[in-house]
């Protein structure tokens, strides 16, 4: 973190209270002299109703829950800065956007969408992405996801589509997950949705981290610079880390496991001070070339191929200090696309124009009225006055007689501001039309880009797809859902529809899917930034392991910036061959290995056949979702009786400085899907 406070650090800090060494006292300052025993008439007698003291807890308590979000409840957020690369004045007026010179302050909520706020972290979903930027000129929301397209095409079906994927009304089930009847109906029926389902179905909807996705505004947004001149943009943001997934098998044990996996992930990074950064990127296209794509840049179904449009990177965002409390920062927090500052301005993206709606809307429910923007976290860092009074949880106290505009009695403060000195002013756009209730014929093909982006995916990744939608197809109850599924399917690929009709039973489908051979490898996650850094290795070792050589492997993961836990027969220290000792971080009994990104297989002498078999257990299971394994000393027998040498990614060696090397190359490259080919 920078040693500087950021502004809204500061402004937070006034909000703060630290109870520690301080006495307790009732809400309005009484101080108590007992906390475990309500008021009685004799000791065994009933609870008088003068008893203040528990009046007011227990009535606190009954109102401590507020409404979850409608969507996206479970999420967690961390605070940070953004840095900007270069003064993008050309394009924008907004302050933060041209000052090279400001480390704006941020705020970012990650969030699985359908699931419940006790949800678990890996269900198979779209991640929230939302950044509040707290500008000099204002709060600036980016209110996106991981993925860069959406499920439909005009914020009229948003109801619709929550409605499919959340537990199915009768029963109320299932949990945070997309697979039943009730989602695919509504995606075989509104068939907007056949681009964004590939992206859904794909290894992105299970990310490793959210330090390892990307972020997508979706929307097509206007820049607007001094000069009034506008510009389309898409925003992106690309993390350091590079894109990583994992797989299905293992998502799901993760939610057993531990379904704080994700806040955990990100928590424990930021608290270790490995400190989280995604590059921002813009797309950007010119006002007079918005009709020259084979799509309409306002279909927030389609994404601009970033070998037509290339994505610029303009400046850099790190997350570098958790939440000092997750009710009054994580859930409080109140994400607005709407929420823009002069320079950033809308388009006309039917999806984004509901939007616009429906953020301010759900605060008065969810935060119970309209001065949720005095809510710490929402505060601006800059000033904020205008006439609006009064209302549910008022914090303000607004001095002076006037409270309208115009007036006379406070020279007509507070003053409205011209453009040339900051006021916002909306871009005037020409707008001729009749009013109607329709899709645009420029928004009417659904499959080109679903096409586009299976063309675009590598093997494994087509692998995950079709495994995807054959479990989600397979949980659901009607054949007639099934059926419908595929046949949308065959309207992309005839490989992917043929293999999951195979899986469900189902006839072949018949139709061609269009020849499009079009793709583009941006979509793909395949090559994608690999790095060792923070990636976790187990390593398993027990008492009387070669301590010398095994340090050595210890010190060059260390070196690598990757992190090992130790797995042994007990916890506590555990000694080496040469009197040295290592402190084991689990047991079989704590730890899994699918919370692991490697596994590096030591062993020990003396160990009992029941410890060597959950050994080798822990072992093949991270090999059979395509983990790095490296195994030296007694882990190497291990790896042969159980037949997992010889394969990619599986180091061995006796020379143990190769070995290093060679295992922190494979701990980099994240999974080896070849294996599953072999
Ligand atoms: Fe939304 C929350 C992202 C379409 C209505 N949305 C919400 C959050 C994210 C998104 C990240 C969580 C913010 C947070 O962490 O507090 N939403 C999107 C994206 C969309 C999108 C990327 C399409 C491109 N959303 C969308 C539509 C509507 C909504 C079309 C309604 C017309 N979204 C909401 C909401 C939520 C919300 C009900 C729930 C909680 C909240 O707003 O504050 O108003």
């Amino acid at each position: 973190m920078s040693d500087k406070q950021s502004k809204k650090q500061e402004q937070l800090e006034r909000f703060t209270a630290d109870d520690r060494d301080k006495d307790m006292t009732t809400n309005h300052g009484t101080k108590l002299s007992e906390d475990e025993f309500s008021l009685k008439a004799g000791e065994r007698g009933p609870t008088l109703m003068e008893d203040f003291h528990f009046r007011e807890k227990i009535t606190h308590f009954d109102h401590e829950r507020i409404p979850e979000r409608a969507v996206h409840a479970r999420g967690f957020s961390a605070h940070g800065e953004f840095e900007l690369y270069e003064s993008l004045e050309e394009y924008t007026s907004a302050d933060f956007l041209t000052d090279t010179s400001k480390k704006t302050p941020v705020f970012t909520r990650f969030s699985t969408v359908a699931g419940s706020k006790g949800s678990a972290d890996l269900a198979r979903d779209v991640r929230g992405f939302a950044t509040k930027f707290y500008t000099d000129e204002g709060n600036f929301d980016l209110v996106g996801n991981n993925i860069p397209v959406f499920f439909i095409q005009d914020a009229i079906k948003f109801p619709d589509l929550v409605h499919a994927v959340k537990p199915e009304p009768h029963n109320g089930m299932p949990q945070a997950a997309s697979a039943h009847d009730t989602f695919w109906d509504f995606i075989a029926n509104n068939q907007e949705s056949a681009h964004m389902i590939m992206w859904a179905m794909s290894p992105r909807a299970i990310p490793r981290s959210l330090r390892m996705m990307e972020g997508f505004g979706v929307h097509t947004f206007r820049l607007v610079n001094k000069e009034g001149k506008a510009h389309f943009v898409k925003f992106h943001w690309k993390p350091k880390l590079g894109v990583h997934s994992l797989v299905w098998d293992e998502a799901q044990k993760v939610n057993g496991k531990n379904p704080d996996f994700h806040r955990a992930d990100l928590y424990e990074a930021i608290e270790n001070g490995d400190y989280v950064e995604y590059e921002l990127g813009f797309q950007i296209i010119k006002e007079e070339d918005e009709h020259s794509f084979d799509f309409d840049i306002l279909d927030p179904t389609k994404v601009w191929p970033e070998e037509e449009v290339p994505v610029k990177i303009v400046g850099k965002m790190t997350l570098n200090r958790n939440v000092d409390n997750v009710f009054a920062e994580n859930e409080q927090v109140a994400f607005h696309p709407g929420h823009v500052v002069p320079g950033i301005d809308f388009s006309n993206d039917p999806l984004l124009q509901g939007r616009l709606f429906s953020y301010t809307d759900t605060q008065l429910t969810r935060l119970g009225g309209p001065n949720f923007h005095e809510i710490p976290i929402n505060r601006p860092v800059c000033p904020f006055f205008n006439n609006q009074r009064d209302g549910m949880h008022r914090m303000t106290i607004n001095r002076g007689q006037s409270s309208y505009h115009n007036n006379s009695l406070a020279d007509n403060h507070p003053r409205t501001v011209p453009p040339e000195e900051g006021g916002f002013e909306h871009y005037q756009e020409k707008v001729d039309g009749n009013k109607v209730r329709k899709r645009s014929e420029s928004f009417k093909d659904h499959f080109s880009q679903a096409i586009l982006f299976w063309n675009s995916m590598s093997d494994h990744e087509k692998g995950h797809i079709k495994d995807a939608i054959s479990f989600e197809l397979g949980k659901c109850q009607q054949t007639s859902v099934r059926e419908q599924v595929v046949d949308m399917l065959s309207n992309i690929s005839i490989d992917l529809a043929s293999y999951v009709a195979d899986n469900l039973g189902l006839a072949a489908p018949q139709d061609q899917a269009e020849n499009i051979t079009k793709s583009s490898p941006a979509l793909s996650m395949a090559d994608t930034i690999e790095t060792p850094e923070t990636r976790k290795v187990a390593v398993l070792l027990a008492e009387g392991f070669n301590g010398k050589e095994v340090q050595g492997v210890l010190d060059g993961i260390d070196k690598a910036g990757a992190d090992a836990e130790i797995f042994s027969t007990k916890l506590g220290k555990i000694k080496a061959d040469n009197g040295d000792t290592v402190e084991a971080d689990h047991t079989f009994l704590t730890g899994d290995s699918v919370l692991f990104d490697a596994v590096y297989v030591v062993g020990g002498p003396n160990l009992d056949k029941a410890y060597k078999d959950k050994a080798k257990y822990f072992t093949k299971e991270a090999y059979m979702h395509f983990k790095p394994i490296g195994a030296t000393h007694d882990g190497k027998a291990w790896l042969e009786e159980e037949e997992m040498t010889n394969q990619p990614g599986v180091i061995t060696s006796d020379d143990l400085e190769s070995f290093g090397e060679d295992f922190i190359k494979a701990v980099a490259a994240h999974r080896f899907f070849d294996r599953e080919m072999a």
